[in-house]
């Protein structure tokens, strides 16, 4: 259980105002910023994000505690057909799944686009629960204008319940998202902790980031089914001992992994290694290796020891 490093500067619930708290699922196709919102809304770098599309693979819980309400946000694989094999069939179920016990649910898009891949995930909304439409990345867009008549158009694909045009790299915009989100939130007790950031280990932590250090080192060649798993987590005092294996198809690109004299391998390990020491506050030794594994994206068993729910 990781929890915030430091006290965050959160406004203090006043008195006699009731606890909130609830279940906000981050839906969306690959690459639309999903992830990156998650970290903005927790404060903390729990879900890891890069150019390339599909990167998070599971379902991944951050969580916010902002004066009286906290906020459980559950961020997504980007849902995707393109590929038949195991993995998507497993990454899909994971979307669905995540659906089901929401209280509301952050529909993301890219400012000023409506593509098939979002269509089909929209399609995917549950008809009894609030939808609202996130339209990120609105800084990238080239005329701030073309805004309004595109969000207009976007009442007619679904009655979303609220429309916010964003940047998640923008903090003022990340403040106001929470006020919007606040009131479709239940009135109950909190379910963790109030300092609590995610309910997933710092073992499974380690296997993400050293898996994104993995996907932006390497150029498009890497194929999207290689994967990490750690081998070893030891916890000596403000000590931790990671040794982690680097699952790929073939040979070929385990030399690609490893790159000339290990150059590359050295720098996923030495990026991931300095992530990990500021994540977990403590001193991190990093142990990395490289497997070839093929058919393992295809094999239903491989995905379960793998972690894939
Ligand atoms: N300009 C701009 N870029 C952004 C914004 N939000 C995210 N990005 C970039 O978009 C890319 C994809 O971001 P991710 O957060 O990994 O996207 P995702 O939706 O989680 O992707 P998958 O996990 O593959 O489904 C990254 O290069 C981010 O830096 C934003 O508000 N503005
Ligand atoms: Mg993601």
């Amino acid at each position: 259980m990781t929890s915030a490093p430091t006290p965050k500067m959160e406004p203090a619930p006043a008195a006699g105002v009731p606890h909130r708290c609830g279940l906000v699922a981050i839906v969306g196709r690959p690459n639309v910023g999903k992830s990156t919102l998650l970290n903005a809304l927790v404060g903390q770098k729990i879900s890891i994000t890069s150019k390339k599309a599909q990167t998070t693979r599971h379902r991944i819980t951050g969580i916010r505690t902002r004066g009286a309400t906290q906020f459980i946000f559950v961020d997504t694989p980007g849902f995707q057909m393109k590929h038949s094999a195991a993995l998507n069939r497993t990454l899909n179920r994971t979307v669905k799944s995540s659906l089901s016990d929401v209280d509301v649910v952050l529909f993301v898009v890219e400012a000023g686009r409506f593509g098939l891949d979002d269509a089909k995930v929209l399609a995917l909304m549950p008809p009894d629960k609030p939808v609202l439409l996130v339209a990120n990345k609105l800084d990238a867009m080239a005329r701030r204008t073309d805004v309004l008549p595109w969000l207009k158009s976007m009442q007619e694909r679904h009655p979303f319940a609220e429309y916010v045009p964003m940047a998640a790299t923008r903090g003022a915009d990340v403040d106001r998202l929470f006020a919007i989100v606040e009131p479709y939130l239940p009135e109950q007790e909190w379910l963790h902790e109030e300092d609590a950031l995610t309910d997933r280990s710092d073992r499974f932590l380690a296997s993400e980031l050293i898996r994104e250090k993995l996907f932006r080192l390497t150029g498009d060649e890497l194929p999207y089914t290689s994967t990490v798993v750690i081998d070893k987590f030891e916890e000596e005092g403000s000590l931790r001992r990671i040794a982690a294996t680097i699952v790929v198809e073939r040979d070929a690109q385990k030399g690609m992994i490893i790159g000339e004299g290990g150059e590359r391998l050295k720098r996923i390990g030495s990026e991931a290694r300095q992530e990990l020491e500021q994540l977990m506050q403590a001193k991190v030794f990093l142990e990395l290796w490289v497997k070839v594994r093929s058919g393992w994206a295809d094999d239903e068993q491989h995905l379960r020891t793998y972690g894939y729910e």
